[in-house]
């Protein structure tokens, strides 16, 4: 009998990903988790625990408790916050990994799902549909960590069979959970100003382009890697997916399609030269043939279920 944990639960990903697994698994098989008090509203269908991932001790006893078989670790520290937290964010993203990892190891757990980012490219990796294998030079904190933890699960896959898969997300898109701290979380900001009514100054220049994607195919992604049969996970690091590509001044063309009287405005931050160092567009072909991934949203259906979802009562 399955049974997964999820690490992290009350973010922007783990909210949808929580949602998606009891639909598909049962309430009941998926226990939702997280360093925060109490569950969000959208988790109180099923099992929620509070839990530290840094606190073995509790970890290994929610194991213990639900009989867990499969983990989803998405507890970490995103980009622009690790910059302003340098430290705990490498011992949040390290040490929660090595817990999980550890944990299946020993036998405790027998899947893992951990997610990566484009972060861990870096200033000399080929900017334009980067390959897989290339040079991987992170020049932020939250990439270094990445990429170190990239290499932590191949190493475990091949020294201790622990079969562990991962992803190496884009900007995600949604209007489920507000983004935790990330150089791409303008890209959902946006909208709430849009649907709002108000002006947006993006933190980004106008012609700054970056890989994105709407959750739902991210969703879709995760767990079809967590479902295809071992034999078709070749890659023990983690997959690059790509989605869509697109720059602020896209974006707010695609939206005024829809919002004629929004305006937007440019004042760059310390998550320009973040974002100066990552990918423009992604070569996804290895996801595509080995476990056969292909995203279903473009900018213009993206745009259209975001200005539909977003509320933005939640964020004003
Ligand atoms: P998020 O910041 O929205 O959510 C992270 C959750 O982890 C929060 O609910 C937070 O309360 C929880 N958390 C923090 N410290 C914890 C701890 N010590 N123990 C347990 N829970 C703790 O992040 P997200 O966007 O959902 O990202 C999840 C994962 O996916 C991260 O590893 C992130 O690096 C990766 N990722 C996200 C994106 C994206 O665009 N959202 C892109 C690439 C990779
Ligand atoms: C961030 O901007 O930090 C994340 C990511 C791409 O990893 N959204």
């Amino acid at each position: 009998m399955k049974k997964i944990l999820i690490v992290g639960a009350s973010g922007q990903i783990g909210t949808e990903l929580v949602l998606e697994l009891r639909r598909r698994f049962g309430e009941e098989n998926v226990i939702a988790s997280d360093v925060k008090d109490e569950p969000s509203d959208l988790l109180r269908n099923g099992i929620y625990e509070k839990l530290d991932i840094l606190d073995n001790e509790a970890y290994l006893s929610l194991l213990e408790k639900y009989k867990v078989t499969e983990v989803y670790l998405l507890a970490a520290l995103l980009s622009a916050t690790a910059e302003k937290h340098p430290d705990f964010a490498w011992k949040l993203n390290m040490e929660g990994l090595f817990n999980v990892l550890n944990s299946a190891k020993e036998g405790k757990i027998q899947k893992v799902f951990w997610p990566s980012s484009i972060a861990v490219f870096g200033p000399n990796t080929p900017r334009e549909n980067t390959p897989q294998y290339c040079v991987m030079d992170p020049s932020t904190v939250y990439g270094l960590s990445k990429l170190a933890g990239e290499r932590w699960c191949e190493y475990y896959f091949k020294k201790h069979g622990v079969d562990v898969r991962s992803i190496r997300y884009p900007g995600l898109i949604s209007y489920g959970s507000l983004p935790g701290g990330g150089t791409t979380d303008y890209a959902v900001d946006i909208f709430y100003h849009a649907k709002a009514g108000k002006d947006y100054t993006c933190f980004l220049k106008k012609d700054t382009e970056l890989p994105m994607m709407f959750m739902s195919d991210a969703i879709k992604a995760t767990i079809d890697l967590m479902e295809v049969p071992k034999e078709k996970v070749i890659i023990r690091s983690s997959y690059n997916i790509a989605g869509m590509s697109f720059t602020p001044e896209k974006i707010y063309a695609q939206i005024i399609k829809s919002v004629p009287n929004f305006k937007i405005s440019y004042s760059p931050d310390f998550r320009q030269e973040i974002a100066d160092s990552w990918p423009k567009s992604i070569d996804d072909s290895e996801a595509r043939n080995h476990w056969g991934w292909s995203p279903e949203h473009d900018l213009k259906s993206l745009t259209n279920n975001m200005l539909e979802g977003v509320d933005p009562s939640k964020l004003f």
